[in-house]
């Protein structure tokens, strides 16, 4: 039996996806990227200092990875001497995008799949955000409407949490999670200029002035972010490990695992970094190598060429292509299929040790929940990789604000040759992110972005290998296969963006 689960709700963009069902498993899934955009084919012939700018609008979630991957490509093309301290805003700036990211990826988007929102009902303080949320969740039960709005409802069937006391606290994180992922933002525009878009990253560094009052404001800000993720989110996920321990043998991908590495330790392109790259593959790890990576279309909706590296990509929209069922492409790494994210950092960075506290964080985390680290790989494994992620950036971003310069200049002198050309990456909340640029007279020739949930939600591929969230989908077993809140929580783990997979 087929099943669509759209509408697909607590995610951003068009995603569909379709599972089929036999005896309560899924025997097959398809995701479909449900829009087309064309990013790479506007970008052409224009100036080249455009592109960290027009890359971010990609997205209004993950916007300064996009200005970010945009000017270590520039930096590459123009040939860049960065300065430490463009660098380090670089690093600030971004790593406080994650701060954000995770926090509204756990609370607004994933957490109610797995707390009762209608414990509410049972509330009786004078908590005036949870008594708007009680009225609120009340008059949308009442209303007799067979779809409640989202953000809170509706809910699938199944098991949820079932303390009415743990749903109540874990709805106040909820809402108090908003004000910190606001502090977060206005961290981040300390150096960027403003949030969602940031006005000052560039090739070369950054165009904000290193001043002492903002460093100081920065690190208030981002110790408030911290302690939230100490205090709060983290043990928010391990209660909801404990209640659903099930989940750690659910929702694992069938490939490797791809990480571009993030927040680099010095300002040369092949700085050392925070969290190490790396591709894993068999329990072996590789350096990344970029001239590996192609993009296939056979069941995406183009009649360009399939199975291009990267630079050599084109964008042809066919719509109406036999045998396509997606906007998005396939990105494959020598022609394997991978898994991109926090995960997919973690166990990187775990493999191959170079970051003592996310191998001390791993390791106490498993032993509490009596799982092998391999187990990241699944539903809870997502979550709890978040949160480390989340731990070891908020405390690195307040060592890395020391170090800036207050003499020294931000940003590089900036010359665009007349051609050149350049791969920038980083990584993004959702994962490894890649921009090409090629320059010719001085303009844009090619663009070409390779972007997390390109990777996470791509559709089968030349040899009709799924993607990683298909993969992850087929397998799995359902109580209701009309009612399928298994799947759902697998899609939601990924944290799917299809305006960034379709770009
Ligand atoms: Ni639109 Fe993005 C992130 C990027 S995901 S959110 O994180 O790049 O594909």
């Amino acid at each position: 039996m087929k099943i669509n689960l759209g509408p697909l709700t607590r995610i951003e963009g068009h995603l569909n996806v379709e599972t089929t069902v036999e005896n309560n498993k899924i025997v097959d899934a398809q995701c479909m990227g449900e829009m087309f955009r064309g990013f790479e084919v506007f970008l052409q012939g224009r100036n080249p200092l455009d592109a960290q700018q027009i890359t971010q609008r990609i997205c209004g979630v993950c916007p300064y990875a996009h200005a970010i991957a945009s000017s270590y490509a520039q930096e590459r093309a123009y040939n860049l001497k960065v300065p430490p301290n463009g660098r380090i805003m670089h690093n600030l700036i971004q790593g406080a995008n994650h701060l954000y990211d995770y926090l509204l990826q756990f609370y607004q988007l994933a957490a109610l799949d797995f707390v009762d929102v209608t414990s509410i009902l049972q509330y009786k303080g004078k908590d005036a955000d949870l008594l708007t949320l009680k009225n609120w969740v009340q008059a949308e039960l009442a209303s007799g409407k067979a779809y409640p709005a989202a953000p809170f409802l509706p809910r699938l069937s199944g098991k949820y949490v079932n303390n009415a006391d743990l749903n109540i606290g874990a709805l106040k994180h909820y809402i108090e999670s908003m004000e910190i992922q606001k502090k977060a933002n206005e961290a981040a525009a300390i150096f960027g200029g403003k949030f969602p878009h940031s006005t000052s990253i560039f090739p070369g560094g950054c165009t904000q002035n290193a001043k002492i009052d903002l460093i100081a404001s920065y690190q208030s800000l981002i110790n408030e972010v911290r302690n939230f993720y100490h205090n709060k989110y983290i043990p928010d996920v391990l209660a909801i490990a404990k209640a659903f321990p099930e989940y750690w043998n659910i929702g694992a991908s069938k490939g490797g695992f791809l990480s571009y590495g993030l927040l680099p330790l010095s300002p040369e392109q092949n700085s050392k970094k925070v969290f190490s790259s790396g591709v894993l593959t068999d329990g072996e790890i590789s350096p990344v190598n970029f001239e590996l990576i192609t993009e296939d279309v056979k069941h995406a909706m183009y009649s360009s060429p399939s199975g291009l590296k990267v630079r050599d990509s084109t964008l042809t929209p066919s719509p109406k292509k036999s045998g396509a069922y997606s906007w998005i492409k396939a990105p494959r790494y020598q022609g394997h299929m991978v898994e991109v994210g926090s995960a997919a950092r973690i166990l990187v960075d775990y493999h191959q040790g170079n970051n003592a506290t996310v191998k001390q964080l791993v390791q106490k985390f498993a032993a509490q929940a009596g799982i092998p680290p391999s187990k990241i790989n699944s539903v809870l494994g997502r979550y709890l990789s978040r949160a480390i992620c989340g731990a070891v950036i908020a405390d690195f971003l307040l060592d890395e604000s020391e170090r800036i310069d207050l003499k020294g200049p931000t940003i590089a002198d900036i010359k665009i040759p007349s051609s050149g050309e350049g791969f920038g990456a980083t990584e993004a909340s959702r994962g490894a992110l890649l921009h090409y640029i090629r320059i010719k007279d001085q303009k844009i020739d090619r663009y070409e972005c390779v972007v997390p949930t390109t990777w996470n939600a791509s559709p089968r591929d030349d040899n009709d290998q799924p993607g990683a969230m298909e993969s992850a989908l087929i397998g799995t077993n359902v109580k209701d296969p009309e009612d399928q809140i298994e799947a759902i929580r697998i899609v939601h783990s990924f944290d799917p963006c299809i305006a960034c997979a379709v770009h």
